[in-house]
């Protein structure tokens, strides 16, 4: 484990293979059949829709692109919790953000689809420092450790995901400020200088960091069913809750999420309240649509 982390601290990123044991990624692909389509038949709010690049968003573009929150008890589908909470994947999370057991702060965990009827592509982006920032402030915002690490599951092969390896340390370079200072996503992903295309095999993991600059397209006829999620160490304080509380948890702090949780779950959930009650109100959203 310690040489991915060393990868993930140079690179950015790193790919880990066998995160997800057999039995559950069974469960996993049911589940995942059953969510998509509650999704695209309308019946899901929480989702992502083409032609934005985050939620919050309207409801006037009905295909998806992301099934939100998908440990919310409303779904029904208890496997989502237990993949979330399972040794394998833990044990990942806390070699990459050194960290105890006792210090894991649960957080986001949606699903990237591949949209019905739409190609369409994100711009290119870091998570949470806007694009029209200064280098100054690109190297400020880079240099905060954000004691979170996010991550992204295929459960079909995945190749969606377009990253500038090393690009999580350093502010753009001024051909690369050009291919990412407006709201349009690439015509090629690969023009942006640097650019590297992430392909998973099922079953691979590739962790990164949320904000090294990436991007993604998405390809109505390529399956895509990947999780999409993150988690924190209590060792950050507060400095994970606009990245995360943005996205409206109340639905984490009732008792039927709790009830749905085995111990180290609800260990998880406690460690995100207590740092949700730390922080008062408005927390911004990381980006415009
Ligand atoms: O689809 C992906 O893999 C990347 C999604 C992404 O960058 C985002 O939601 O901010
Ligand atoms: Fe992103």
């Amino acid at each position: 484990m310690s040489h991915y982390k060393e990868l993930y601290e140079t690179q950015g990123f790193v790919i880990i293979p066998n995160l997800v044991p057999e039995p559950i990624r069974i469960e996993l692909e049911a589940a995942c059949a059953r969510v998509i389509a509650r999704t695209r038949a309308g019946e899901w709010p929480h989702r992502r829709t083409v032609g934005r690049q985050f939620p919050p968003f309207d409801e006037a573009h009905p295909d998806s692109w992301g099934v939100q929150h998908v440990m919310h008890p409303a779904l029904g589908e208890p496997v989502f919790a237990k993949w979330y909470t399972s040794r394998p994947l833990l044990d990942a999370a806390e070699a990459l953000l050194e960290c105890r057991e006792d210090e894991l702060q649960m957080e986001l965990f949606n699903l990237l689809i591949n949209p019905e009827s739409h190609a369409f592509a994100l711009r290119w982006h870091r998570d949470d420092v806007r694009e029209t920032a200064t280098e100054d402030e690109e190297r400020e915002a880079l240099a905060v450790w954000h004691h979170g690490v996010q991550w992204n599951t295929a459960l079909y092969t995945d190749s969606c995901l377009y990253i500038v390896p090393e690009s999580h340390k350093q502010p753009r370079s001024s051909s690369q400020r050009a291919h990412s200072s407006t709201m349009d996503a690439p015509a090629d992903p690969l023009a942006m200088p640097g650019a590297l295309q992430v392909v998973l095999q099922p079953g691979e993991t590739v962790f990164y960091n949320s904000n090294i600059l990436h991007t993604a397209t998405y390809d109505p006829h390529a399956r895509r069913a990947t999780l999409h999620a993150c988690m924190g160490s209590t060792r950050g304080g507060t400095s994970r809750a606009r990245n995360v509380l943005q996205h409206g948890l109340l639905w984490m702090k009732e008792d039927t999420f709790r009830a749905g949780l085995d111990e180290r779950g609800r260990a998880m959930l406690a460690n995100l309240i207590k740092m949700q009650e730390s922080v008062n109100g408005d927390v911004g959203y990381s980006l415009a649509n």
